[in-house]
């Protein structure tokens, strides 16, 4: 089989300065709207430098990390290419050497956000294992300021602090979802994320609880900075609010030594790299 284009640059290419760690580039903030319909095939041709599987690396400079996208995902194919519209400009912008995974969950049982960015995660590493920095982010979230460097640092980080749908405010202290970025080490830290909350909400708040329990602390970009505008949409089918998450999100500290990215269970069905990302789809079971 030929063999994709990498990423990275060949055994030839010439050493590249490192990257600066403030990009010269970025705009700041940026008008974000969804009226205008969005074909995929003008996305492709407005994104040339990306590799085959949404792969993509600075050409004039090396950059510290290689972060890895991943989008939980389902049915959600018109939010998908306005993401994609808008984040591939602001990740090159930003100089960064990244891949986006879109992990989507086949068949029609309850969906499982948290199990699915487990998966995402060792599908990643599986591609690429160099993979050091995993940003997890929902298909239908887009920020509104490119000074916000999707990027892993000492902490566990949350990017989306300031969404328009809840006021440009963090809704609670504890808040994790949305956008969240963590370094390799730092998920292996949390033992990954929770695989048994099934259908919506209490996995970011699980998510929360693991990382204040290993003693990290969450770091967060400025307020003015962390806005993002979410696409509007109906509850999904197969997404009805969890009423277990309540008890559960009380029962971390045990529960997050078993149930974890050491003990998820699942079966790709699919990898296929397409233009602009690599989709994963996957059969993450049903709940029991
Ligand atoms: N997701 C899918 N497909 C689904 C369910 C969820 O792709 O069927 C993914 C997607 O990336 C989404 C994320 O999981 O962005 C989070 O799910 P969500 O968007 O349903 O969660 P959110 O809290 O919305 O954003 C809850 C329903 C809001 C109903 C509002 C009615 N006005």
């Amino acid at each position: 089989l030929p063999e994709a284009p990498s990423a990275r640059p060949g055994p030839t290419a010439p050493a590249l300065p490192p990257c600066p760690d403030s990009p010269p580039g970025l705009v700041g903030r940026l008008l974000i709207e969804f009226t205008s319909p969005m074909p995929l095939e003008r996305v492709q041709r407005e994104n040339p430098g990306v590799l085959l599987g949404g792969r993509y690396a600075p050409p004039d400079c090396t950059p510290a990390q290689t972060v890895a996208v991943i989008i939980p995902f389902r049915h959600r194919e018109h939010h998908l290419r306005y993401w994609l519209h808008y984040l591939h400009p602001i990740l090159r912008r930003q100089r960064l050497r990244y891949g986006v995974y879109v992990i989507n969950q086949h068949g029609e049982d309850t969906f499982n956000r948290a199990k699915l960015l487990n998966v995402g995660f060792l599908e990643a590493l599986k591609e690429d294992a160099t993979y050091d920095c995993f940003i997890f982010s929902d298909v239908d979230l887009v920020p509104m300021d490119d000074r916000n460097l999707y990027r892993c640092g000492d902490q566990p980080r949350h990017f989306a602090i300031a969404m328009d749908k809840f006021g440009f405010r963090l809704p609670y202290a504890g808040y994790f979802g949305g956008v969240s970025g963590l370094s390799k080490a730092q998920f292996l830290r949390i033992n990954g994320f929770p695989n048994e909350y099934w259908g919506w909400g209490g996995e970011d708040d699980d998510i929360f609880n693991r990382i204040s329990l290993t003693g990290m602390k969450i770091s967060r970009p400025d307020i003015r900075i962390g806005r993002y505008r979410m696409i509007k949409h109906d509850r999904d089918k197969h997404n009805e609010p969890n009423p277990q998450r309540f008890t559960k999100i009380q029962n971390t500290k045990l529960t997050m030594k078993r149930d974890g990215i050491g003990s998820v269970r699942y079966q790709v069905l699919e990898v296929s790299r397409q233009p602009l990302f690599t989709n994963i789809t996957v059969d993450i079971g049903r709940p029991p």
